[in-house]
């Protein structure tokens, strides 16, 4: 898969914006640009570091662009080898000729995350911090970010190294005794090697569960805005937007549909469905259709708001969509009972629910941050640990059935069959930091960067 004698070439940027960045890795990174890129003093005794004014120039010396050029040496660079940046204008054909001219003088286009991979076998960063470079690619919102950054910065791979230490301790105290023929050390303490071992567990455990609930961080929050028709779903909605993603109306029955939106919120990205009003009452096969996509999306969140129209009595549509939340709703989720409308004059409320106004804008940031902090309780504090890839909750979830199972035997002293389960957690961590990783799994890995990363 890497072949250090290919110098590799590609875009690392999109195709809007001002300026396109051109990469090129590898030995022959210098003489090439050489070919290409005026004057060539540059190149005669790269700095490391170092950027230049330069011209762009084919084959005939026509004039390309002229771009700022920066040269990198091996290992300080990027991938750890020479390497060399171009900064030009963003034009197609620029681009694309440039990346052409490098291609003619015997480079090659770099493949999706080729860049990385290469950072990767030259021990520039492990794989799960290669993995969080293309996290904080695709971060949306701050949670996002804050995961993947610490992710770059070694900080899972630094709580994965202080596990595998233990382990490879635990593992050497093991071996010494399967070598020990003349049986001149004592027996390992099986309460003291279990103390350890349970310790180990759960602190692995404790890591795996943060991958079910870190889903929402990923994927969103699912929300749904469920009530009677009118009840003011969708004004309550475009208010939390700020744009009319929803039509709104006086007539009852304006939403048909279930409607997604995406937005964030504190913080974290917030899916939200506004849905067809519940009617306690009704033939209409399209109503009946638009409650029964209600019934789905209700199942399908993490937060149900539930909106009562607070200048109304209470109705039989009202009841009908509280039973629907009630009957439908996941156990673990959330369900936020508002009073809508809490500008119009109303009657004294029956129950304690937080009054908003899509109108006014009243408690809309109460009814917000009463959703985040709610999710932020479940991640708070331990962002180094938090485990968003299935790949890494795979690997530590190996590793934990070795050691429960590890801990059903030990009373046998069986020193073989302990180390064979030790040795098996150590790989399963490995896995995660890339040590042991087989070459397959690297590559559906960095096919997932993009081109030029
Ligand atoms: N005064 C006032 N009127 C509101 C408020 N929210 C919604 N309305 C009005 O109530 C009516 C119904 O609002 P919608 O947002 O369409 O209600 P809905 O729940 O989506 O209704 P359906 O889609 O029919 O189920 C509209 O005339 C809105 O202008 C509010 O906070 N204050
Ligand atoms: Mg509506």
């Amino acid at each position: 898969m890497y072949n250090p004698n290919d110098t590799i070439v590609s875009i690392a940027t999109g195709p809007k914006g001002a300026i396109g960045i051109i990469r090129i890795s590898g030995k022959d990174s210098f003489s090439i640009s050489k070919k290409i890129l005026k004057p060539e003093k540059a190149f005669l005794e790269p700095k490391p570091n170092a950027s230049y004014l330069l011209k762009i120039t084919d084959e005939n010396n026509n004039l390309i662009d002229r771009a700022m050029v920066i040269t990198y040496l091996a290992p300080k660079s990027y991938t750890g080898e020479d390497m060399v940046e171009i900064f030009c204008h963003n034009s197609p054909y620029i681009i694309k000729k440039s990346v052409e001219l490098f291609i003619k003088n015997g480079a090659r286009q770099a493949r999706e995350g080729e860049f990385s991979f290469r950072a990767f076998i030259n021990g520039k960063m492990d794989l799960s911090q290669a993995e969080g470079i293309n996290e904080l690619l695709k971060a949306e919102t701050e949670k996002q970010h804050k995961i993947a950054i610490n992710q770059v910065n070694g900080n899972l791979s630094k709580k994965i190294n202080l596990i595998k230490e233990e382990l490879i301790e635990t593992l050497s105290e093991v071996e010494v005794r399967i070598d020990d023929s003349y049986e001149e050390i004592d027996d390992i303490s099986i309460s003291d090697f279990e103390k350890r071992l349970k310790n180990l567990s759960n602190i692995i455990k404790k890591m795996t569960d943060t991958y079910s609930k870190s889903e929402f961080i990923k994927n969103g929050i699912k929300i749904a805005l469920v009530g009677a028709p009118n009840s003011g779903k969708s004004s309550l909605l475009n208010r939390i937007l700020g744009y009319e993603r929803s039509i709104t109306s006086d007539i009852p029955g304006t939403t048909r549909d279930t409607i997604e939106a995406v937005c964030e919120i504190g913080g974290i990205k917030a899916v939200f469905t506004d849905t067809a009003g519940i009617r306690a009452k009704t033939n209409d096969p399209i109503e009946l259709e638009g409650m029964e996509r209600t019934k789905n999306a209700v199942k399908n969140s993490d937060v149900i708001i539930y909106l009562k129209d607070i200048s109304q009595n209470q109705s039989e549509d009202d009841k009908m969509a509280l039973e629907i939340i009630e009957n439908n709703a996941k156990d673990s989720a959330f369900i936020l009972k508002v009073y809508s409308k809490s500008d119009l004059s109303h009657i004294k409320p029956k129950y304690n629910y937080l009054k908003v106004s899509a109108k006014t804008g009243e408690n809309i940031d109460k009814l917000l941050s009463l959703i985040s902090d709610k999710e932020e309780k479940v991640i708070d504090g331990f962002y180094d640990e938090i485990i968003t890839s299935y790949r890494h909750y795979q690997c530590l979830s190996n590793a934990l059935n070795e050691i429960n199972s590890l801990l059903k035997i030990i009373n046998e002293k069986n020193y073989e069959i302990i180390s064979e389960h030790l040795r098996q957690a150590l790989n399963a961590l490995e896995d995660i930091t890339g040590k042991t990783t087989p070459e397959d799994v690297l590559s559906k890995i960095f096919k997932n960067f993009c081109i030029g990363k």
